[in-house]
């Protein structure tokens, strides 16, 4: 067993995006590739003789060849100490709470979350920082960097490790340590929420759920936490099983991809509570009988009554939305009386919030919700979030959902995607509205008006690093917007976001269809970007 350098010559495409590098399966099989990122990684460590860090994965076919790598350049590399989730998995918030738990350097993610997985579809790596959450741009502009003129990388020539089995191994000088993948972070949810009671709602007889897994990372947790420890019926999770391809389906929790689910609470013999989580377990989706939450009035209601849950009992420092997210938690902190942060798309824009402790909680409309006790979104807390309100509240979802409009009014929201599309076409068509957008302020369309139109700009409140073209807003007079940006996860051509908000505050108006209401909107958006002709589409792929 022997360190040895190997000659590479670097790729010019490693250059992370929202959240990690992500690629086809087999761009990361190229030879060298996978090593290449992962050397970047060390590089941008430096002297890696004092850093411990994570290493897990959501599964997905490759995982387990990856950690191998890593394991082996990692040896090679002087880190003395690594520790792995038993079998290679960690869901993405479990790597989170693995590393601030035990107090590590740093930790690598293997995951591209809700992209398909499997040998044609996608694999990712992310790298998270001591605070547990991802990295922030100067980090991975440093990682791009090395990449780019990476010449060599370092490797144990030596036999793979056993990561099935929990204990102790020695690379050369590392300790590779096997740990349960699932256990601390059952551990510290039980200390979040008040289990007893959702026990008990469990028990009383007159309550179910279903959670789908999507064959993806969650299973595990979600049986541990909520058939185990919760006693919840013992078919409660549904996919749970983890596959290397989640099944030949997209492992995105959402009405368009978590079918199976959706249609479950639509039916006659609906449960009381229906979620679904993502590929890393970071995402959340949650439903009642006949009734889908969006993620953005999520945020607003976990937020509005976080003080009825033991973790939270003591109030909100403050909280924050990725700026595409619906104004509806803005409304929640103005009667709270606490600061609500405006942030770009990704979550390693609240870590520095956090960690100051501006704000206790932040979500996204992706289907992201979360707060201080990790350092990236968590879908499974999310939905223990909600099990716990409705047991503390005794009212269903939906009733919760309703009594949350009537006091603070509603979001009307939705989200277009249209996926694979052109790149340079995409990429003009942003410019365009760019250049457009002097003109646009003051346009009138029917009732609507524009009041503003800009290239939203993020200056970091703690650190003053600034982020500049974060998605193109335009603002209208009536409070309504409509967002455009391109996606930083895809990994075909390129994937345009459309986001559409107006605010509903009549109380005779608040239980629309929301395609209704937002109907004059999307009008305004496809006049205004002429995005049908320029992107040769006439539908999104999908509406969230
Ligand atoms: C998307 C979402 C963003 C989320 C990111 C990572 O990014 O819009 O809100 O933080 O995915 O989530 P983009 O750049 O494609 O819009 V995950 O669960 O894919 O790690
Ligand atoms: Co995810």
């Amino acid at each position: 067993m022997h360190t040895i350098e190997i000659q590479t010559q670097a790729f010019s495409d490693q250059k992370p995006g929202t959240s990690g590098l992500r690629k086809k399966v087999k761009t990361f099989q190229l030879e060298h590739y996978l090593e290449n990122f992962i050397q970047a990684i060390f590089n941008t460590l430096g002297d890696c003789s004092n850093q411990t860090l994570a290493l897990g994965g959501d599964g997905r076919y490759f995982n387990r060849e990856a950690i191998q790598i890593i394991l082996k350049m990692a040896a090679a590399n002087g880190i003395p100490r690594i520790i792995v989730g038993q079998g290679g998995i960690l869901s993405t918030p479990a790597a989170s709470v693995l590393i601030r738990k035990c107090k590590l350097d740093g930790g690598i993610i293997l995951s591209a979350s809700h992209n398909p997985g499997g040998p044609e579809d996608d694999f990712g790596v992310k790298f998270n920082i001591a605070n547990g959450g991802p990295a922030p741009e100067k980090f991975t502009e440093q990682i791009f960097s090395h990449a780019s003129v990476i010449k060599a990388y370092k490797i144990m020539d030596s036999d793979d490790i056993d990561i099935d089995t929990i204990g102790e191994y020695a690379l050369q000088d590392m300790i590779v340590e096997v740990v349960d993948s699932v256990a601390d972070y059952a551990d510290l949810m039980e200390q979040l929420f008040d289990f007893d009671r959702i026990k008990a709602l469990f028990e009383s007889g007159m309550f179910t759920m279903a959670f789908d897994a999507m064959h993806a990372v969650t299973g595990p947790y979600a049986k541990e936490i909520l058939e185990r420890r919760l006693g919840a019926e013992p078919d409660t999770v549904m996919n749970g099983v983890p596959l290397v391809d989640f099944g030949g389906h997209h492992p995105d929790p959402n009405l368009a991809h978590a079918k199976q689910l959706v249609e479950k609470m639509n039916s006659a013999s609906a449960p009381d509570l229906g979620a679904a989580s993502d590929g890393d377990g970071d995402r959340n989706m949650i439903l009642g009988p006949g009734i889908f939450i969006t993620p953005s009035d999520s945020l607003a209601v976990i937020a509005a009554n976080a003080h009825l849950l033991p973790g939270y009992a003591s109030g909100l420092s403050g909280v924050a939305r990725s700026m595409p997210t619906s104004m509806a938690v803005d409304k929640v902190a103005e009667r709270l009386g606490i600061e609500c942060y405006e942030t770009p798309t990704g979550w390693k824009f609240f870590g520095n919030l956090l960690d100051a402790g501006r704000i206790t909680m932040c979500g996204e409309e992706s289907f992201g919700t979360g707060s201080d006790h990790a350092r990236e979104k968590d879908g499974l807390w999310a939905v223990l979030f909600w099990l716990n309100l409705v047991a503390a509240k005794q009212k269903s979802v939906e009733t919760i959902m309703h009594e949350h409009w009537q006091l603070y009014g509603r979001n009307y929201y939705c989200r277009y995607d249209y996926e694979a599309v052109d790149k340079t076409a995409a990429e003009q068509l942003v410019q365009d509205l760019r250049d457009q957008s002097a003109q646009l302020a003051g346009a009138s369309y029917g009732d609507y008006r524009i009041m503003t139109c800009d290239d939203f700009r993020y200056s970091d409140p703690i650190d003053n690093s600034v982020s500049e073209h974060q998605g193109i807003r335009i603002l209208f007079s009536n409070g309504a917007r409509i967002i455009l940006r391109l996606s930083g996860t895809g990994t075909v051509g390129a994937t345009l976001r459309i986001y559409f908000e107006r605010y509903e505050s009549d109380s005779e108006r608040l239980d629309r269809d929301a395609d209704e209401i937002l109907q004059p909107l999307i009008e305004i958006a496809k006049q205004i970007t002429q995005l049908e002709k320029k992107l040769d589409r006439d539908q999104p792929s999908v509406i969230t």
